[in-house]
């Protein structure tokens, strides 16, 4: 909630340790990168990782998450080391999570908690913030009961901020009325977006979307000369912001919203789906990728996949390769002749572009480079739509 909002430079960093497992959907290689994204996650909820502890189990023991002797390892090392936060890679069980807190007697929060609370302080206006507290409302429902109410040396910080410091005390029947109440309170804004949505005209709309993090709300501020909240942070965007945007003569909206991330608490998508309403309303996707992200295929997929589960995945979907400098930056060496170097890039266009039906740019939003092949390229899709949608009104285009 607004009121519970701190400033992350007046609040204290709390030490955090994370802790996952190597199972047998899951290698050591792919743990480590969620382990990475983890880290990022915790340090934009203003926790600092001290140590990875990790497990191979083929799956997750139903009571106590990992194996007696690594649960005593970190019990241990969480004493020792003053811990504040222990942070679970996967979704726990409430009995799980119960187990955890008693053996470590510190905080124990999953991954979808985390990024739940990352929501509750990046949400700004009163839908996203509705949304949230929504999200939040579900997740603790299961938990309610006794929830850390054992450990009295946790005064608040990550995990106990939106709904998750007021209502904790709560129990199930209160929470179910919130929940109730927030869901009405969202149809409610919801009635009022749809009426606001459809005011807005005849103008064609385009969707920034993608993974957190791959310059998004950049990219909307280039198009559009706006100042939206871009930072080298996960989820520095969780409300939507639309805009205006002309080039050459011809106008159109352009929205930029929430990214997406693997293992999105389902009750997030949920609740969120009224923003996202706004990829699926578009006529045109920007599919934003960050190509010197190590992982940036997987996250594509990710991307894609949610966007099949919101419906909005048969667009025209223009996929930008954004960071291309950064790309270049860590994948030659610096030595390398330039002419090589561009040899090798654009092998890895070619190889890429083939693997698109539609338009392929290769960009860096914040270096200006590829900026006007952006811009035709898309005021090139702008007019194709316009001209199936109005082919009279040649005003439009
Ligand atoms: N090197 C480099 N950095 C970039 C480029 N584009 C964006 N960035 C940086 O990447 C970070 C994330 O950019 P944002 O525009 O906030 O990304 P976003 O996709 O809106 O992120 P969320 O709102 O968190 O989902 C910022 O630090 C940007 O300055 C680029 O072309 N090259
Ligand atoms: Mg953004």
């Amino acid at each position: 909630m607004a009121g519970q909002k701190q400033d992350r430079s007046q609040q204290e960093i709390e030490k955090a340790v994370i802790l996952g497992l190597v199972s047998s959907d899951q290698t050591l290689e792919m743990l480590m990168e969620y382990f990475d994204e983890l880290t990022f996650l915790a340090s934009t909820a203003g926790a600092q990782v001290v140590k990875q502890f990790y497990q191979k189990l083929s799956m997750p023991n139903s009571k106590t998450y990992v194996g007696s002797g690594k649960l005593i390892e970190i019990a241990n090392y969480i004493k020792t080391h003053e811990i504040d936060l222990a942070i679970i890679d996967d979704e726990l069980s409430p009995s799980q999570q119960n187990y955890l807190e008693k053996t470590f007697e510190c905080k124990v929060i999953d991954r979808s908690m985390l990024i739940l609370d990352i929501f509750a302080l990046r949400a700004k206006t009163v839908q996203a913030k509705t949304q949230v507290e929504l999200a939040q409302m579900q997740y603790l429902l299961p938990r309610l009961r006794g929830m850390w109410s054992h450990l009295d040396r946790i005064k608040g910080g990550i995990g106990m901020r939106g709904a998750g410091e007021k209502e904790i005390e709560t129990d199930r029947r209160v929470a179910k009325y919130k929940i109730n109440q927030l869901k009405i309170k969202l149809k409610q804004i919801d009635v009022q977006n749809k009426t606001r949505r459809k005011n807005r005209g005849q103008l064609i709309r385009v969707a920034l979307v993608g993974y957190t993090n791959t310059g998004k709300s950049t990219i909307m501020n280039l198009l559009s000369k706006s100042a939206v909240f871009a930072e080298n942070k996960l989820f520095a965007t969780v409300d939507t912001t639309v805009r205006k945007v002309v080039i050459e003569t011809t106008a159109f909206l352009l929205s930029d919203t929430v990214g997406f991330i693997r293992k999105l608490p389902h009750h997030l998508i949920e609740s969120f789906k009224s923003t996202l309403d706004e990829s699926r309303e578009s006529d045109i996707l920007l599919h934003v990728v960050d190509l010197s992200h190590p992982h940036f295929e997987d996250q594509l997929k990710v991307v894609l996949k949610t966007l099949q589960e919101i419906d909005a995945s048969n667009k025209t979907i223009i996929t930008i390769y954004n960071k291309i400098d950064l790309y270049k930056k860590k994948a030659y060496d610096e030595l390398m002749p330039k002419a090589k170097k561009e040899e090798l890039f654009n092998k890895l266009q070619k190889s890429i572009r083939q693997q698109h039906k539609g338009p392929v740019i290769f960009l860096s939003a914040t270096q200006g480079i590829n900026i006007v092949t952006l811009k035709d390229t898309l005021l090139k899709e702008v007019i194709k739509h316009y001209r199936i949608r109005y082919p009279y009104k040649h005003s439009f285009y």
